[in-house]
């Protein structure tokens, strides 16, 4: 069972606000002002993300979502049976469905996610769609690292890591998250994990900046949370949503940009931001297969099966440690 909600709220709910604080101000006084894409992800943000999620542009999920349901069993062999599922970054766990429909004698599933409220809920719905498996919810940002539950430690544990998330992360970081990860998974267990690949600029974005501006609200909607959590007073409608991709570096460039001149305070503390002046909110970073398994092996991860769809548009990599 989970923790208990009281044990998860007072104390760190205080640490995370000052965190948050710290890492705002130190984000906006550097000369390119930055903002950390985790703090996306509250409420009303994990709200919008999963609307990202369905729209036609945002080919990610549903290209994702298709590759599991069309290998499936071949997914469910390799994990193997009796596996424990440590998730990371489960959000509302959609495609983990997939796996769980598919996977024989599995014992437990571990979603960890940052946004409490939505891990919670989406927890007690796998809970009654799924009551012959243990749920267990752990609250924890997972690049920080996290304790897996003593109960579990010696099972077979996957980690799966849908989502192209790792994306989100730059390379050096990457490796050294997937480093925690064939840690954690250590010889008995594996990687699940998906990768989008690089692709026509223009498709990525399409997915990046969609018409509908659903994605738009969901990079300003950070403006709404540092203004509401922070006593700070950024006018949303003077900044917008850019979205570039950087060739080079194989990644799309996600930014909050001002369009004024205008002088922002958070509590005590002013920023001023020049007109056309961007914060950069995210990097999601592109893949080929050959590249991604380069980069997993500089974690002592080796691939073992890919999966891709027909346009190879994403990839879904499972590797060993
Ligand atoms: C969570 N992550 C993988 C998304 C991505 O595609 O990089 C976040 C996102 N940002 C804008 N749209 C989606």
């Amino acid at each position: 069972s989970p923790l208990p909600q009281s044990k998860l709220g007072t104390a760190t709910a205080d640490e995370n606000e000052a965190e948050f604080r710290q890492d705002v101000l130190t984000g906006l006084s550097k000369k390119q002002k930055q903002l950390h894409c985790k703090y996306f992800y509250d409420e009303r943000g994990s709200q919008l993300f999963d609307q990202i999620c369905q729209l036609d542009s945002y080919y990610p999920t549903r290209t994702e979502s298709q590759i599991m349901v069309d290998n499936a069993d071949a997914i469910g062999q390799r994990i193997g049976s009796g596996a424990v599922l440590v998730e990371y970054g489960s959000g509302s766990s959609t495609k983990t469905r997939h796996l769980l429909d598919h996977l024989e004698n599995q014992i437990a599933y571990i979603p960890v996610d940052i946004s409490e409220d939505h891990l919670l809920s989406t927890a007690e719905t796998l809970r009654s769609d799924y009551p012959h498996i243990d749920i267990h919810p752990i609250v924890a940002d997972f690049t920080q690292g996290f304790e897996l539950p003593e109960a579990y430690r010696s099972s077979p544990i996957t980690v799966y890591f849908p989502g192209s998330t790792i994306g989100n992360l730059e390379p050096s970081a990457a490796v050294q998250l997937l480093g925690m990860i064939s840690r954690q998974c250590d010889s008995h267990g594996g990687l699940l994990i998906g990768v989008d690949l690089d692709k026509d600029p223009q498709v990525l974005l399409d997915a990046y900046d969609d018409e509908l501006g659903v994605t738009a609200a969901f990079n300003l909607n950070l403006l709404h949370r540092i203004n509401r959590q922070l006593d700070a007073d950024f006018q949303v409608d003077h900044f917008k949503h850019v979205a570039i991709y950087n060739a080079q570096q194989s990644r799309i460039e996600i930014y909050i940009e001002s369009c004024i001149e205008q002088r922002v305070a958070i509590g005590e503390t002013a920023f001023v931001f020049q007109r056309g002046e961007r914060i950069l909110t995210e990097y999601s970073h592109k893949y080929d297969v050959g590249g991604f398994a380069a980069l997993a092996a500089q974690a002592g991860l080796s691939v073992d099966e890919v999966w891709t769809d027909p346009a190879t548009y994403f990839a879904v990599m499972h590797f060993s440690a």
